[in-house]
């Protein structure tokens, strides 16, 4: 059967079919979908022991309806990159229970114990001790694992041509690497900001930087990336006492720069932070980019010595490390700028009950990341601009 697109009352039936779901007498589904892109289901039985999440992509943006098409096809990349990660941090993935490629449809671990990192922040909680720690792990992981230190490159190559995805590469090249820089019916802003809005798109200098970082984004192929690794892609929580950090929604996933994750990821954290100053609940935001980037390197290092190419001697992975370091400064700028003059915002932001001033912040702390990423060596002079 080709595919179709699923509906709350669809799901008992599917899950059924497809093995995961023995008694559909006993299953409660409720629609639970909240990212820009697709649609998600949560299934239950009434006493709470069997539940599972579905996740399916549709044949267009979801936030934009049919008007913006985008093939499902993204779902392909969404499994294959959760095969990658599950290979090297499966601690850190939903358990993953199937993949129905007709349907684009991933049937996951049901997290809804857990909460979105992203609202976590916005009321008010802190990161706790384990969080970006785990996320810089995650990225030294999956990057090391796909690189040419951990694979062959013969093996790489087949990755590099399995894992294209021009059309959601396309967005990013469009709506966090370019548009925010020009005149666009995607973009849009608070009325306070027509003027930082229009000073970026003057701005001939920054306009170069997001076009280098653009290029590389699209040229580089360091490793496999999650590829929109922002706080709305990770779950944290608390099971058996212990804390647990899972990163989903790995669908933007391709082979580019390892600085993009992280950049990704730093950018959402500062930008909480300036939320977080806005309504005096500051408290571990500060420490976050340093212990994430310490855990990537950290981790890098340490599976360094396993690397299947020692012609990359010691120094190159300084080097490699330092360019790594630079492209994440750089990317960081450019997702903060995005959030706030591009097409897709950030609720850190839109639900401060004056988002104005911790907007402006954060616009020019990102044209600040972007252009003098080269000379922003380490956490401590990131600080130093925040
Ligand atoms: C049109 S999609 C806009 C954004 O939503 C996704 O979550 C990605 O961040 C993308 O850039
Ligand atoms: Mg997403």
């Amino acid at each position: 059967m080709g595919y179709r697109i699923l509906e709350t009352d669809d799901i008992p039936a599917y899950l059924h079919e497809r093995g995961h779901w023995a008694d559909v007498t006993d299953i409660q589904v409720r629609e639970v979908s909240d990212g820009n892109m697709n649609r998600v289901f949560l299934a239950s039985n009434a006493d709470g022991s069997h539940s599972l999440a579905v996740k399916q992509a549709l044949p267009w943006v979801r936030v934009a309806g049919p008007s913006w098409p985008m093939s499902p096809e993204r779902a392909d990349a969404e499994a294959r990159a959760y095969e990658q990660v599950a290979r090297v941090a499966p601690d850190k993935i939903p358990a993953i229970h199937g993949y129905d490629a007709d349907n684009y449809a991933l049937v996951i671990e049901d997290m809804s114990d857990l909460e979105v990192l992203r609202t976590v922040l916005n009321e008010g909680a802190s990161y706790g001790p384990d969080t970006s720690a785990r996320i810089g792990e995650f990225v030294a992981q999956l990057a090391f694992a796909t690189s040419d230190f951990g694979m062959s490159s013969a093996d790489r190559k087949a990755l590099i041509a399995t894992s294209v995805s021009p059309e959601l590469c396309g967005i990013t090249e469009d709506v966090v690497l370019s548009e925010p820089y020009i005149e666009h019916e995607h973009n849009h802003w608070l009325p306070e900001l027509t003027d930082l809005a229009a000073e970026f798109r003057a701005d001939a200098r920054l306009r170069t930087e997001v076009a280098e970082l653009r290029h590389v984004f699209m040229t580089s192929a360091q490793a496999l990336l999650h590829g929109d690794l922002h706080t709305g892609s990770v779950m944290v929580g608390e099971r058996e006492g212990a804390p647990v950090v899972r990163v989903f929604d790995p669908e933007f996933s391709f082979v580019g720069p390892i600085g993009y994750d992280l950049g990704l990821y730093w950018a959402n954290v500062l930008v909480s932070e300036e939320r977080a100053r806005e309504l005096g609940t500051l408290s571990d935001h500060g420490d976050q980019l340093r212990l994430s980037w310490a855990a990537f390197e950290t981790e890098f290092r340490r599976l360094w010595p396993t690397r299947v190419d020692t012609f990359f001697d010691d120094a190159y992975l300084d080097r490699f490390l330092a360019r790594v370091w630079t492209d994440s400064v750089g990317y960081a700028g450019t997702e903060i700028v995005r959030r706030i003059i591009g097409f897709a915002h950030l609720t850190d932001l839109t639900t401060l009950p004056d988002p104005v001033p911790a907007s402006r912040r954060a616009l020019l702390l990102g044209r600040e990341l972007i252009v003098r990423r080269e000379e922003l060596t380490s956490p401590e002079a990131v600080r130093a601009l925040v």
